[in-house]
């Protein structure tokens, strides 16, 4: 316990607090409520523990994500009905993209509840278990307090499942039972958050038969995907390929999941939108080894993997899959690592060839000194500025297709909701992650690149970061609109405008006497100066940085990816 207590008995919302507290979560994520205030008093009687009070519970359930991300889980409190109703998009983008949550929803009291009393947040016909029905489907587990002989191992299962699923669960928690009293010595037991081992014969057997694929094979790869980072494997692919050799390719969504300067990455592989050298590289492979697959459509040129899937072996987080047999409740973690046991005693006659030269186009800025502000040498610079340790975090729009052609320094975190791809995400989400590296370590930066459209769906985040000091890069993509939908369909149809915001008065309007800064961008030599500049290189205060950009410019993979989209979505 991170406070004493000398109490053999301790009130529920405690419990709680508690052991989200020793599983590493100091910051709570979301908005108070009438049904959920007497459980946010305990917050403060758990040392080293705080809450970010978020300016809605859409904003709050974004931070939760970002946090998570970065801190392995986070927690996020809302109210009955209006509350988690409106951070149900927030839920539903933790579950399709495997992040980390306990959400949990203060609701009315049990007594309220069998006397089905006409509340307020509720829709007025007796019926108070419709909110948590609908949580079900977008969770991996809901539950609610009934009765407090249980609380205590409900509470430490949906913590126990969040943290090794990396999906979000729900507690709904009468608000009677806050403050009942539950044994504290459970406290002294740390919740065991270790994955369950893989069945023993099912785990040697997948081993073999890859291990013996992999002696075949003549030009294997080894292609990293989401959830080699969302489900913590980002060091055993590095120890793999350090073993074996073989070349690295990522995915947009594994972007990070792999060190950019090592000499054995290749590049990023998206289908028909990939620099085709990678392209052939990738698809020329006699054996993929695929980590954490999350095969979506921005993540694969729509579905234009072009390769024999008869050479794929598939590494998840839940299952192992070698062509057409299927391990289920096989862990990648555990093959992983066995695996590479098995290969460091065996021996080799790989001969490791060279790798595609585009890895290095981002290189193509360096002499480029002067002319307009472009998303290609946008996006090849900002290689540059970026430093060791920092978290990258990009908005469904330009900006994720845009990063692609980023090359990451070593030990860099990009966040990006490429699956789930709703837009807003991205600045609440980058506050949240900010939140965490305040606390693991404030020189760490957290750089943000959102669109103008984006950034009117939840400006007010922009407000958590002024109340708490915070000190993000928000690169803002001024580009009139929504560029990213133009391209799909409507160039210039008025549904794609936006109401054109003065940005350089946004943190005049949120600050409370913060220090901040503002930048307007327009050409190369601005964006030079800007990078080049020690100060700025900084992260010591919170800078917005308005880059002015062409409304039809775009990063070339979104301009393909468009073309086929509006194709798919005509067919
Ligand atoms: C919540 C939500 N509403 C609508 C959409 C559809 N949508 C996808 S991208 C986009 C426009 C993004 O514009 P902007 O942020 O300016 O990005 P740009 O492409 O201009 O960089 C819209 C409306 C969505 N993905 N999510
Ligand atoms: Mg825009």
């Amino acid at each position: 316990m991170t406070t004493s207590t000398n109490d053999s008995q301790i009130p529920l919302g405690r419990y709680i607090f508690e052991r989200i507290r020793q599983v590493g979560v100091k910051t709570i994520f979301g908005v108070p409520g009438d049904f959920n205030l007497s459980l946010l008093d305990h917050i403060y009687d758990v040392e080293g523990l705080r809450w970010a009070g978020n300016a809605n519970e859409l904003n709050a359930g974004y931070s939760a994500d970002g946090y998570s991300r970065i801190n392995g889980l986070s927690c996020l409190v809302t109210t009955f009905g209006v509350g988690d109703l409106s951070a149900v998009n927030a839920i539903a983008g933790m579950m399709a993209e495997h992040v980390g949550c306990l959400h949990i929803v203060g609701t009315p009291s049990l007594s309220s509840i069998s006397n089905r009393l006409l509340l307020h947040h509720t829709l007025g016909n007796g019926r108070f278990d419709i909110f948590e029905d609908m949580s079900k489907h977008i969770t991996e587990k809901a539950t609610s307090i009934e009765d407090i002989e249980h609380a205590q191992a409900i509470v430490d299962d949906l913590i126990v499942t969040a943290f090794t699923l990396k999906r979000p669960v729900y507690l709904g928690l009468p608000s009677n039972f806050v403050n009942e009293l539950v044994d504290a010595s459970r406290l002294e037991k740390k919740l065991d958050l270790e994955l369950p081992l893989n069945e023993k014969e099912a785990e040697l057997e997948i081993v073999e038969n890859i291990y013996a694929k992999i002696q075949e094979a003549k030009n294997p790869i080894v292609l990293v995907d989401a959830c080699a980072s969302r489900h913590d494997v980002k060091h055993l692919v590095a120890v793999f390929a350090e073993t074996t050799q073989f070349p690295v390719f990522t995915t947009p969504m594994g972007k990070s999941s792999f060190d950019e300067d090592n000499p054995r990455y290749g590049g990023v592989y998206v289908g028909v939108l990939s620099n085709p050298d990678v392209k052939e590289a990738v698809e020329s492979a006699d054996l993929i080894l695929s980590v954490g697959g999350l095969l979506s459509d921005f993540n694969t040129g729509s579905f234009t993997y072009n390769y024999h899937t008869t050479n794929v072996i598939e590494f998840h987080s839940d299952f192992c899959k070698v062509r057409a047999a299927t391990y289920s409740n096989v862990k990648m973690q555990y093959v992983l690592e066995k695996l590479d046991e098995k290969i460091k005693k065996g021996t080799s006659n790989y001969v490791p060839g060279p790798l595609p030269a585009s890895v290095h186009d981002y290189k193509q800025v360096v002499n480029v000194k002067s002319g307009k502000l472009t998303q290609d040498y946008l996006w090849k610079k900002l290689s540059y500025f970026l430093k060791s340790g920092d978290v990258i975090v990009t908005e469904t729009g330009t900006s994720s297709f845009g990063v692609i052609q980023t090359h990451f320094p070593s030990k860099v975190t990009a966040i990006s909701q490429v699956l789930w791809g709703s837009i807003g995400y991205s600045l609440p989400s980058a506050v949240g992650a900010q939140f965490a590296l305040e606390e693991i370590d404030p020189n760490r930066r957290c750089i943000l690149f959102i669109g103008d459209g984006s950034l009117q769906l939840t400006v007010q985040a922009i407000s958590d970061v002024c109340r708490w000091n915070l000190k993000p890069y928000l690169f803002v993509l001024n580009n009139k609109g929504y560029t990213i939908e133009k391209l799909i369909h409507g160039e210039h149809a008025q549904y794609n405008m936006i109401q054109t915001w003065d940005h350089s008065k946004i943190l005049e309007l949120f600050h409370d006497k913060v220090e901040y800064e503002n930048h307007r961008v327009s050409t190369v030599e601005e964006l030079n100066t800007l990078f080049e500049d020690k100060a700025f290189n900084k992260n010591d205060k919170v800078r917005l940085i308005e880059l002015m950009l062409d409304e039809m410019d775009a990063p070339a993979n979104l301009v393909k990816q468009a073309k086929i989209s509006e194709k798919i979505n005509s067919s």
